[in-house]
């Protein structure tokens, strides 16, 4: 597996559109929250780090990632918000809700981001274990929220100059 290689917030940190006038929100959801939370954390550094206003970041909670399709949706209605970050960790063998949550997220997130026509940003973490969420939320594997915030940036900018 590739990631067994590799810090993956390396990948897409090329030509990073700054952020400065860009409006973001994040939903979190609330499971898993010492992962979801370095999600979090990870995803607010990057967007501060590549210019986007501390006073255009918007944080919201969700109780589990099953719920971010509904988070998304409501802060899609916000014409002032740009994207939005969704950030989860649902991790396999803990639940045998696995593949229902992740499908209905995968799909959900997908529906709502070409329903508003705005970038919806799929930063769900579906490791087998504890410790891969972990190496992916801020360990040796880098931040998953990092690379969600990156994304956001390069889907609005490229929205933006269209
Ligand atoms: C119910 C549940 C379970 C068992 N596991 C997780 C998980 O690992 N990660 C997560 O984000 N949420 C989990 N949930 C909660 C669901 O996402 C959802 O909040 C509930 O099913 C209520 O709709």
């Amino acid at each position: 597996m590739s990631s067994a290689l590799k810090n993956l917030s390396d990948f897409n940190h090329t030509n990073i559109p700054n952020g400065l006038g860009m409006r973001i929100a994040v939903v979190i959801a609330e499971w898993n929250i010492e992962i979801t939370g370095a999600l979090r954390d990870g995803a607010i550094e990057t967007l501060l780090k590549n210019g986007v206003s501390d006073k255009d970041i918007i944080v919201k909670y969700v109780p589990g990632s099953f719920e971010l399709t509904m988070g998304a949706q409501l802060l899609c209605e916000d014409k002032t918000v740009d994207a939005v970050i969704c950030l989860g960790c649902v991790i396999q063998g803990e639940t045998r809700h696995f593949d229902f949550i992740c499908d209905a997220v995968a799909q959900g997130v997908t529906n709502v981001s070409l329903k508003y026509n705005k970038p919806v940003i799929f930063g769900l973490l579906t490791p087998n274990t504890h410790q891969q969420a972990q190496d992916r939320a801020g360990g040796k594997h880098g931040n998953k929220g990092d690379e969600a915030a990156v994304t956001a940036l390069k889907m609005v900018a490229l929205q933006k100059s269209l």
